[in-house]
């Protein structure tokens, strides 16, 4: 089979990063990785489904370990991000759902979640990925979380496994 890297890229989960190819090259092999995953209890219908989604992605690629880790939401996700980042994991996997609905709020909580758990990347250098639902409606988050537009939770770890993989 022609490589394609494209096929790999995680944005595209309903496409499958598993191609027979990416499988006989190993470039998607997580069996000497260590993953912490810290997931937002609000919205929690969602958050599960991202959960579901990220397990399905490093158990197939074979991940030496999983823990996972609850905050209330995902206002919370950077601190403990940042207590994480010294526990000895190859990557931190951050799972939420902020959901617009009617009150500004979501632009504080989606703002600071973004942008304390890029601080926490950069200033403790381990991959953080991002994968947390920022959206107008319930129907665009559940569509993205298992749903059509396929389990940003999955595609999340496809970034961590990536990113850990580069910086080793
Ligand atoms: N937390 C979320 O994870 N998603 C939301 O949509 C949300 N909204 O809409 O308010 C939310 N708020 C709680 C926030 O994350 C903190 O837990 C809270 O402010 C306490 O610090």
């Amino acid at each position: 089979m022609k490589p394609n890297r494209y096929l790999d890229y995680p944005t595209m989960s309903r496409e499958t990063p598993w191609s027979a190819d990416a499988i006989a090259s190993g470039r998607n092999d997580a069996s000497s990785l260590k993953f912490a995953i810290v997931v937002a209890r609000f919205n929690s219908g969602i958050t599960e489904k991202l959960l579901e989604g990220a397990r399905e992605a490093l158990t197939k690629a074979g991940a030496a370990g999983i823990e996972v880790f609850y905050v209330p939401g995902a206002f919370e996700l950077p601190l403990a991000a940042k207590w994480l980042a010294h526990g000895g994991y190859s990557a931190i996997i951050a799972l939420g759902a902020v959901i617009r609905g009617e009150t500004p709020h979501f632009d504080f909580v989606a703002g600071e979640a973004a942008r304390g758990l890029q601080q926490v990347a950069l200033e403790c250098n381990i991959p953080v990925a991002f994968g947390v639902l920022t959206t107008d409606t319930m129907e665009q988050a559940e569509a993205r979380a298992g749903g059509r537009h396929g389990n940003k939770g999955y595609d999340a770890a496809m970034t961590a496994i990536e990113m850990a993989r580069f910086g080793k």
